[in-house]
């Protein structure tokens, strides 16, 4: 059976590599896309759809499509995280497994990273890898 997971990627993620390399590390989305289309190669019948938004709504929307067209969802929703109610109910609302994913480590920065709204609809959280946490 094929296993299309999207990977879903909020705003601001679209500078990874060209703005504060010292916080996200040197890799682009570009090169991170690319990394995970090569490890899905490595699963028979897993395909990737990776994607990058700086709008609330067409994350939402991206979540909703994982409805119909996905297996499982891998979201960095960034800024998001910390103040979005809709996205946690779209998460909610769809139930596909699910993991939240963050570059950096969200509990050892500002207070307000550390609180999730999302956390509440997803099956694990990965955070504080880097780039690595979306091969893992
Ligand atoms: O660590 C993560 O992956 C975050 O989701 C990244 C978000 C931040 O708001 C979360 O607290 C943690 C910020 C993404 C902004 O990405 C940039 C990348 C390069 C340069 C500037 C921003």
């Amino acid at each position: 059976m094929d296993t299309e997971i999207f990977i879903i990627n909020g705003p601001n993620l679209n500078l990874l590599g060209r703005r504060e390399n010292d916080i996200y590390g040197n890799r682009t989305l570009a090169d991170i896309e690319i990394l995970c289309k090569e490890k899905a190669e490595s699963f028979p019948g897993a395909s990737i759809s990776f994607f990058q938004s700086n709008s609330e709504s067409e994350i939402i929307g991206l979540i909703q499509q994982a409805l119909d067209e996905a297996s499982a969802i891998i979201i960095n929703p960034a800024g998001y995280t910390h103040t979005s109610v809709a996205i946690l109910d779209a998460l909610l609302a769809v139930k596909k497994p699910t993991i939240e994913l963050h570059i950096t480590n969200i509990y050892n920065r500002e207070d307000f990273r550390h609180k999730s709204l999302i956390s509440k609809a997803v099956n694990g959280i990965i955070c504080g890898l880097g780039a690595e946490g979306y091969i893992m």
